[in-house]
Order: structure tokens, then C-alpha cells, then sequence
């Protein structure tokens, strides 16, 4: 008894050391909280031996001894010696017993970052075992048995095999030099240009360690809209400084390319990608970057979209601009990443279609080490977009899937929105292209046989305490890198284990709050734009609800060019009597789309114009279904507020609190987006609200009049 109570003191005295402000993200390590499984653990493991130190396991072996000893509550000792409960890390090819523990066959498929974790008999001893080809395997494998370990898992028996799906797993930082951050709402830049290449601020290290934790190898470090400064010898001494930060975690660093950097810094007359003096101006450029840093690991480009210069400016296509960049960076084994998110100022065409129109003709055309980076839907991050029909649409080249963790068109980092449902959506979707291949067939290379396969998401961290500005917004970042590493795990799956981690493995916190996040993103939806109403928020913050929004000095950045409300019914038609949009996925996808009757409600506004008094599948009306979708959003907003108000007991009050907050806000504006909509269209549809329900406490004039000018960007 004594013993029981001495380790809960233990417990006690470690995890009340440092205050629960979100900084340690899900690598918190607190001593298990469960006695019998703490004595179980201390049983299994009782010392590190990691025998081959060259300096390229420091990271998975200072990971191993942190988290251990703050799991364990007592330090774990490195052994020269192999003795009972050792963990042992090394590669085969360096440690004599490692290579008879494991055959060549076990590690054949593990590629370069892939792992095996046994537990394993050696000579007597019970050991567990976690090896891989490469280093970089070594350190996924430490971070996964710690997470093993984090969520109270059995540790006895294991034979685990992992290596990832994706190859290219990323970051983009839409950070600017001046630590502005485009859609960024968790503070400032983390990078500190300022005092860089000579201050290393920890939370570099520690970004690097959460990012290695969930198999993130890459981060673009500045944004797609780009400066061409980034690129002159004084910054590119502050990358190279975080690119040996962040290379003990495996983690590469690339940078976004100016198109029109030759004439910007370089004094060329033309940035032209076919004149030689101008291939020849990023070869060199390109030499010095890698003397730099000789494992760059490319570029991202953002060209000709949004007033962005690029090869169209000389009458060349993306491909050419492409494949200028990509022969740069290929001695040095770099690759480009060239984005697919275009459309132009001048073409009227319904901005849905334009990335295929412009892309899918140049299939075929791009060297070898280029990804077009996609995004996951056809317009722009909304809360809910069909799959961008580019994906099984250009067979001959790897494309990357980009997502946005930030939530610019999603509350921004106020409202609880747990995205993996989103991302697993679209993942999930039958492209119908070659055997039915889902998208994420495609973006893994599995059904086009591609070894370069990629995934990014639009980085949502910032300077503030926590990363992320939103407690909950700690998990979207972790999906995206559990799901570019193994693109079949469930958002259950993700939720349960960032919950556990994060904040505590007591069932019933994780089994509620579990619930709550993925209900989240339908609840936004709902709130949002139901039925497939896209792109109807505020004009350039993009925050909150503005329908009526017609302004802007271009079509497609308003509102009503997106859902079209008039007296007969609202949405954007899509289909052949439309933009014709749906042309461009395959004829199943198509076939089902275009029919009213099998067109799923969920996507129902994005290609249909639909009469306010449409049947729907229930048999109410569309406009009584669209009042039903909108206050059901709300309700479901103050469900979560009551979920979350009876986990008070189970977690710190600190975490407790900035949630509950954050609900607050969040029911307010999710009535303002309902209120404001509703009233809205509801001068289109001329029906009334039905009576059951809370009148709007304003009028749309009051909604209209709101105005925004210090919302950030
Ligand atoms: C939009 C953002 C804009 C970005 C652009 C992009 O509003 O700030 O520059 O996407 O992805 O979502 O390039």
C-alpha cells in the first residue's frame, strides 16, 4: 500500500511541474496516472541501450530518455550492456546483435524512414527492439513506442512494422519576412529572422520534435506569395541555420521561389523559364543555396494566380516554369512542388474549372522530380468542397494534396473544428479514374505507380504559448502528419490518440470530447454553408458570413457569384446547362452529381441551382431544409458546450477554461452566420422561418453594416 501511495506522490510532484498552457503539445510525457500499468512499464523497461552513438541517433535517443523518464517518473538510465528491460536502438548494419535479431526480409520494405519495434528474447534477457534502415526510421520508431506508451497501450509483445505512405510530408508556412502571417491567427512568425542565423530559439527544436512525432519530414518555411529576398545570401544563412535545427529530426527545409526573382534580385530583363540566361541565373542560385544547405530540399511555387508573376507573363506554360526550376534543383536530388491553384483575372470561365483547363493538358510534360500540389477541393479550403477533379486526372504526373490546417474559411483559430473528417473525405472519394482508385490512391502513388508522393498542410502555427492559437487547433496539425504517414487510419483513431495524449487518458473525458470532434466539422458546415453553399464569407478577411457581398474587383472573389440565390431558388449550376464543371470528373462521378435525385444533399448547392421549393430526399422543402440545417448547426454548437462543461473534473483548469471560452465565441458567431444567412436568402425565397424556432435578434440590415477592418488577413 505504502509503495502505491509513494509512486502517486511521485506522480503528483512530476506532472505538477510544468503548467498546462498547451506548449508541450502531445509530447507532454506526464507519468501514467494508472498505478498497476505504471508498475507494469517500470517492469518492462528499466535502461536505454543504444550502442552505436554517432551522433545521428542523438535526437531518438534524448527523445527516448526525456519521454521515458517523465512516463516512468524516474530517470532510465543509459547501459553499455544489453540487461533485462533494455530498449535497444540501432541499425542492423551497425550492431552485430541487432542484425541476428532481425532478417533481411523484415526489412525490406521499410524504405528509408520505416521501422520494426519487438520485443524480442536476447540471451536470456527481454528486450524490446526498435530498429530500421536508416536513422531517420530509428527516430518514428521512438516516437511511436512513446506514443504507445502515452496512450496506455500494452508494451509487452510487440511486432509492429510501420513505414509510411506518403513520401513527401509537409508544412507550408504562409510566413512572411516581416513575421506577418498570411491567415495565420495564432500570433506572429515563429521564425525570428531578426535575430537569426545566431539565436536558436528552443521552440525550434521543439516544433522539430513535434513535427518528427507525427512523420513530418519537410517544412516550406515562407509564404507562397512570395519575396524574393528569401533568396539573397544574408537569409539564405538564417535558413541554413534552421536547417541544422531541424536536421537531427529529419526534417528538410524548402523554400518558396519568386518567379520573377532574375529581375527582381538578379537584374536580369526577364524571368522568362526559357532564356538561358535565366535558367542559368536559378542553376546558380540554386548551387548556393545547396552549399548552404546540402540537403535543401526544394522549392514551392506559386505562379501566375492571384497577381503572382509566373511563365504565362512570356507566354510559356507551367510546365515550362516547372521544369526550369526542377533542372536546378535535380544534381542535388530537389524537387519542385508546383502549385495547381490557379485561376486568372482575365478568363471568365467559372473558376471551378480553371486549374484543369490549365493543368490537365500538361500531363505528361513534367520532369521527373515535380509534384503538382493540388488543393483538396476545386475553389479554395471551405468547409466542405467535392474532391478537386485533377485528382485522377493527370496520370503521368505525382500530385500532392494540399490542405489547410489554418481556418481561414473556418473560424479561424476561434471555433473548435477537428479536421480530419474533411481530409479523410476527401481521401476517401471514388475518383472512378483506373479501377476505381480513391483519392488517396492517387496522391499515394499507388494507382499510377509513382515513387514521389506528397502531402502539405497550410501550417496553423504561430508564436503563440500553445502553437496554435486554439487548443483543439494542436489537432489538425497532428493529423495531417499521422494521415500522410498512413492515410487508413480512421479520424477516430486520431482523435482518441491525440486526446489521450494531449490531455488525459481517462475514458470518460476521451470517449466525450472524442464524440464532440468528430461531430465538428458537420456541426460548421451546418452553421456555415450547408447543402453545398460554398465561399459566402466576409470579402478579404474572410471572417464571418457576408452573402450578399458584390463588391469585390473581381466576380469570383464574391459572394453571390458562388450561390446565386434569385426568386427561383439558389446555387451555382454546374452541370451541362451550366459552367458544365462536372465535365471534369470521370463519367460515374459525374453521372451522380448531375442527377437532382442522386446528387448527395451534402453537395447539392455546389452544382445545382435548386427551386426554394424543391423536395428534398426528407420531403420537406429546400428552404425549410436550409432553416433546419443552419439552427441545427447552432444547437449542435451548444451541445458541445455542454459536453465540454461537464469535463471539468477530468483535465486543468487552464485548458478547461481557454475552451470554454472559445465556445462561447463560437455559439455567438455561429448564430451571427445562421442569422445573417437565413435573413439573407430569405429575401429571395420570401418564406418565413418556421415558427418553432428562435427568431433572429437583428435585422440583415444590422449584419450588412458590420464591418471588419482590423480582422487579420
Ligand atoms: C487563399 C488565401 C490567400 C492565399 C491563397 C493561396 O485567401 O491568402 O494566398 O489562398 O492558396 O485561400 O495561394
Amino acid at each position: 500500500m505504502k509503495k502505491w501511495l509513494l509512486i502517486l506522490f511521485v506522480i503528483l510532484i512530476y506532472n505538477s511541474v510544468s503548467a498546462e498552457d498547451g506548449y508541450r503539445l502531445w509530447l507532454r510525457y506526464n507519468t501514467i496516472d494508472n498505478p498497476a500499468l505504471l508498475q507494469q512499464y517500470r517492469q518492462q523497461i528499466t535502461s536505454i541501450n543504444c550502442p552505436v552513438d554517432d551522433g545521428k541517433l542523438v535526437a531518438a535517443n534524448q527523445e527516448l530518455q526525456t519521454g521515458l523518464s517523465g512516463l516512468l517518473g524516474k530517470k532510465v538510465p543509459a547501459q553499455p550492456a544489453i540487461i533485462n528491460g533494455a530498449v535497444l536502438l540501432g541499425l542492423p548494419e551497425r550492431s552485430p546483435v541487432i542484425r541476428k535479431l532481425v532478417a533481411d526480409s523484415a526489412l525490406a520494405h521499410l524504405g528509408d524512414e520505416g521501422f520494426i519495434i519487438r520485443t524480442v528474447m536476447y540471451e536470456g534477457k527481454n528486450i524490446t527492439l526498435i530498429t530500421a534502415n536508416k536513422e531517420a526510421g530509428i527516430l518514428y520508431g521512438v516516437f511511436h513506442f512513446l506514443r504507445l506508451m502515452q496512450t496506455q497501450q500494452p508494451i509487452r509483445q510487440l511486432s509492429i512494422t510501420s513505414a509510411p505512405k506518403i513520401k513527401i510530408r509537409l508544412l507550408n508556412h504562409w510566413d512572411n519576412l516581416n513575421r506577418t502571417v498570411e491567415r495565420g491567427y495564432a500570433g506572429s512568425s515563429i521564425w525570428d529572422w531578426q535575430r537569426l542565423p545566431g539565436y536558436i530559439d528552443q521552440r525550434y527544436i521543439d516544433y522539430a520534435r513535434a513535427n518528427a512525432s507525427i512523420g513530418i519530414n519537410g517544412t516550406v518555411l515562407t509564404n507562397v506569395n512570395a519575396n524574393a529576398i528569401i533568396l539573397t545570401d544574408e537569409w539564405l544563412q538564417k535558413i541554413a541555420a534552421l536547417a541544422n535545427a531541424f536536421r537531427p529530426y529529419n526534417i528538410k527545409v524548402y523554400l518558396t521561389a519568386r518567379f520573377s526573382a532574375p529581375v527582381e534580385i538578379g537584374k536580369l530583363k526577364t524571368a522568362d523559364p526559357l532564356n538561358e540566361e535565366v535558367r542559368k541565373w536559378w542553376k546558380d542560385k540554386t548551387d548556393e543555396i545547396y552549399k548552404y544547405i546540402p540537403d535543401f530540399g526544394g522549392f514551392l511555387v506559386k505562379a501566375n494566380s492571384e497577381g503572382q508573376p509566373g511563365p504565362q507573363n512570356y507566354n510559356r506554360t507551367h510546365a515550362d516554369g516547372a521544369n526550369m526550376l526542377a533542372d536546378a534543383v535535380a544534381p542535388h536530388g530537389g524537387i519542385i512542388m508546383w502549385r495547381a491553384f490557379v485561376y486568372s483575372n482575365e478568363t471568365p470561365e467559372d473558376r471551378f474549372k480553371q486549374a484543369y483547363n490549365d493543368f490537365k493538358p500538361l500531363d505528361g510534360q513534367f520532369r521527373k522530380n515535380v509534384l503538382v500540389q493540388v488543393k483538396n477541393g476545386p475553389i479554395d479550403f471551405q468547409p466542405r468542397e467535392p474532391f478537386h477533379p485533377l485528382f485522377g486526372a493527370m496520370p503521368q504526373t505525382p500530385l500532392m494534396m494540399e490542405y489547410q490546417l489554418t481556418q481561414e474559411y473556418l473560424g479561424f483559430a476561434t471555433h473548435l473544428v477537428y479536421m480530419a473528417p474533411l481530409f479523410k473525405e476527401v481521401l476517401d472519394a471514388d475518383t472512378h479514374a483506373k479501377n476505381n482508385s480513391t483519392v488517396a490512391q492517387i496522391v499515394d502513388g499507388t494507382t499510377d505507380g509513382h515513387t514521389l508522393s506528397g502531402m502539405a498542410g497550410v501550417s496553423n502555427i504561430g508564436s503563440d504559448i500553445n502553437w496554435t492559437g486554439h487548443p483543439f487547433g494542436q489537432a489538425n496539425w497532428y493529423t495531417l502528419g499521422r494521415l500522410a504517414w498512413d492515410n487508413t487510419l480512421t479520424s477516430a483513431q486520431i482523435a482518441n490518440e491525440w486526446l489521450r495524449q494531449t490531455f488525459t487518458n481517462k475514458s470518460a473525458f476521451v470517449d466525450t470530447v472524442q464524440k464532440l470532434m468528430l461531430a465538428s466539422r458537420e456541426i460548421m458546415v451546418n452553421y456555415m454553408t450547408p447543402l453545398g453553399l460554398h465561399h459566402i464569407m466576409g470579402y478579404g478577411h474572410h471572417y464571418g458570413p457576408a452573402p450578399w457581398y458584390n463588391k469585390a474587383p473581381r466576380a469570383d472573389w464574391n459572394p453571390v457569384y458562388f450561390h446565386k440565390a434569385d426568386s427561383i431558388g439558389i446555387g451555382f449550376n454546374r452541370t451541362a446547362t451550366g459552367s458544365n464543371a462536372l465535365a471534369q470528373y470521370q463519367p460515374a462521378v459525374r453521372q451522380q452529381f448531375e442527377e437532382l435525385a442522386t446528387c448527395p444533399e451534402a453537395f447539392l448547392l455546389w452544382f445545382h441551382h435548386v427551386p426554394w421549393d424543391y423536395k428534398m430526399h426528407s420531403g420537406k422543402t429546400l428552404w425549410e431544409t436550409l432553416c433546419d440545417k443552419y439552427y441545427s448547426g447552432v444547437d449542435s454548437v451548444r451541445w458541445i458546450q455542454r459536453s465540454w462543461n461537464g469535463m471539468k473534473n477530468y483535465i486543468d483548469a487552464e485548458r478547461f477554461s481557454e475552451v470554454k471560452q472559445l465556445l462561447a465565441i463560437q455559439e455567438q458567431e455561429a448564430v451571427w452566420w445562421r442569422n445573417a444567412c437565413l435573413l439573407y436568402f430569405q429575401t429571395f425565397s420570401n418564406k418565413p422561418i418556421p415558427a418553432r424556432y428562435e427568431k433572429p435578434d437583428h435585422t440583415l440590415a444590422y449584419y450588412e453594416g458590420l464591418e471588419f477592418p482590423y480582422a487579420p488577413h
